[in-house]
């Protein structure tokens, strides 16, 4: 097994040579994407279940929208939202995620039976969160963050977009070893869309090597996202939908997986299911054949048949 899977997961997990699917239960009014649809715990839960049929290999349950502009949802509101959903899709035998940039509310879920703390500000939002990561020893994704929803388009300068990402995540990972975390515990993400305009984001897909130079699993979170909306703009100039663009979503996973990426977070899951087992097949299809290949290129002799 070569590949890099963080730990610890349930074996069924790491067992797999492939890029992972991570679909997305937004319990939210407002999130940009799927926002209010599965507002209610129960509907939450039921459409955790439709992702795990499609072939979800793990959950991201959040309570906090993210989407450019949002206001923060209070503590309390939070884990009322997040932690019955937890509770019950782990008791269905789901691998969970809470996608949460406050350490209380990721210590109650990692209490609760979730596998993976999700934290799209990579530990910048609440100085507790990498004591949480810590002592709790769950897998923990640091997600490339600038500031909160409300500020983040504000926050977008570069030098060198891939270098300065890379650079930021690489502090991250000092600062989670400091602090007394495990480097097998931490996934790094590029943080597609968080305080990067549309043009910022394919430098930093098309260079996922460069992030994967840091030693940790690469998570990526294209899934309907703004840059996709005006990659698919109307003639007249107006931003292809979010359901509009499970398609982009898709072929963005099948170049991930190809590209080496650990897991995929999307809304529609049976898209990318399909496409991480295409470019499973077509990684697998290269190396070894090689030889194969070298055969098929030398001319064909008098009596021998090409199969
Ligand atoms: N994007 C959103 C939310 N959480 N988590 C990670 N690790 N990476 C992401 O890119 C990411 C995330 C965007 O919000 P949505 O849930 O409304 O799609």
């Amino acid at each position: 097994m070569t590949r890099l899977h963080p730990e610890p997961l349930p074996e069924r997990l790491t067992a797999l040579d492939r890029t992972l699917v991570m679909g997305v239960v937004n319990v939210t009014p407002d999130s940009f994407s799927d926002g209010g649809r599965w507002f209610e715990p129960g509907d939450a839960v039921a459409h955790g279940h439709r992702l795990l049929a499609d072939g979800a290999d793990l959950l991201d349950v959040g309570g906090e929208s993210t989407r450019p502009g949002a206001a923060r949802v209070p503590p309390d509101e939070e884990r009322r939202r997040v932690l019955p959903v937890v509770r019950e899709l782990v008791a269905a035998g789901a691998v969970v995620s809470v996608d949460t940039t406050r350490a209380d509310v990721a210590r109650d879920a990692v209490a609760a039976g979730a596998h993976v703390i999700n934290d799209v500000s990579g530990g910048l939002a609440d100085p507790a969160m990498y004591d949480v990561v810590a002592e709790t020893g769950a897998v923990y994704v640091a997600m490339h963050w600038r500031g909160h929803a409300d500020v983040m388009d504000t926050l977008a300068t570069y030098d060198d977009v891939v270098a300065d990402v890379r650079d930021e995540l690489a502090q991250r990972l000092a600062a989670l070893e400091a602090a007394g975390a495990r480097p097998e515990q931490v996934v790094l993400d590029p943080g597609l869309g968080f305080a990067k305009p549309g043009s910022d984001n394919w430098p930093l897909l098309a260079h996922l090597d460069v992030l994967q130079s840091l030693g940790r699993p690469v998570l990526v979170g294209a899934s309907r996202k703004r840059f996709l909306g005006h990659l698919l703009a109307a003639p007249d100039g107006s931003p292809a939908p979010p359901d509009a663009r499970d398609g982009a979503t898709a072929a963005i996973t099948a170049l991930s997986a190809l590209g080496g990426a650990w897991c995929v977070r999307v809304h529609d899951v049976a898209g990318s299911a399909d496409a991480v087992r295409v470019a499973a097949a077509w990684t697998a299809a290269r190396g070894p054949r090689q030889d194969r290949h070298d055969d098929q290129r030398r001319p064909i002799q008098d009596g021998e048949h090409r199969a």
